[in-house]
């Protein structure tokens, strides 16, 4: 008799777990998928707006207003990564403004959005060249070429923005690493499992 107790109690542990683990999938306030306008380039999300050209200050205006910045490009897989977004949905020969800019001391090239030195360039053959003497941000373009690298241009010429989203201050959030959201969930199921078995201890008592 208390093995079916038992198994029954076990069952309906198990149900319980179930739905419980439930509602913690289908809270969209927690572990959301929606990135919505940012999409998935590569290992980052970013909103790349070719709706309204504009200069690099409004552009990085627009960026701050979605909650994220300028894109700053930081490797050659991202550079590869975005190029080719780029180039194969038809933006071959338009310019997209990126967060890297000379505007406190000529040649030394800073990203607005981290606030320190780049730390990565791709540039154009013979860039940056400051043409002018008026050319302190950085914007992606193809140049004659079939691929994006960079290029110093003055900052009020017009441009499309890439806000890069930020990353995450919580484990839940999305686009600072790939295991963050297999973590959370599997850290819920635990919190919820341990919930249901507390109630039963409760109820033992
Ligand atoms: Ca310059
Ligand atoms: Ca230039």
């Amino acid at each position: 008799m208390k093995k079916v107790i038992a198994m029954i109690r076990s069952f309906i542990q198990l149900i319980l777990f179930l739905c419980m683990a439930s509602n913690v999938f289908s809270n969209p306030d927690e572990c959301s998928a929606d990135t919505h306008p940012f999409i998935q380039i590569g290992r980052k999300y970013y909103f790349i707006n070719t709706a309204v050209q504009m200069n690099w200050f409004a552009a990085a205006h627009l960026c701050r207003s979605y909650g994220s910045d300028l894109v700053t490009v930081e490797s050659d897989a991202e550079m590869d990564d975005l190029s080719f977004y780029l180039t194969t949905n038809g933006h071959t020969g338009q310019y997209f403004w990126t967060s890297g800019n000379d505007l406190i001391a000529e040649g030394q090239f800073m990203s607005l959005s981290t606030g320190r030195p780049l730390s990565y360039a791709r540039w154009t053959a013979g860039e940056p060249d400051n043409a002018n003497n008026n050319e302190n941000c950085i914007h992606l373009w193809t140049n004659y070429e079939t691929v994006f690298k960079m290029n110093d241009m003055s900052c009020t010429a017009d441009g499309y923005a890439i806000c890069e989203r930020r990353k995450p201050p919580n484990p839940c959030g999305l686009g600072n690493s790939e295991n963050m959201l297999p973590k959370c969930a599997v850290k819920r199921l635990m919190q919820a499992y341990m919930q249901a078995a507390n109630i039963f201890n409760c109820r033992d008592q």
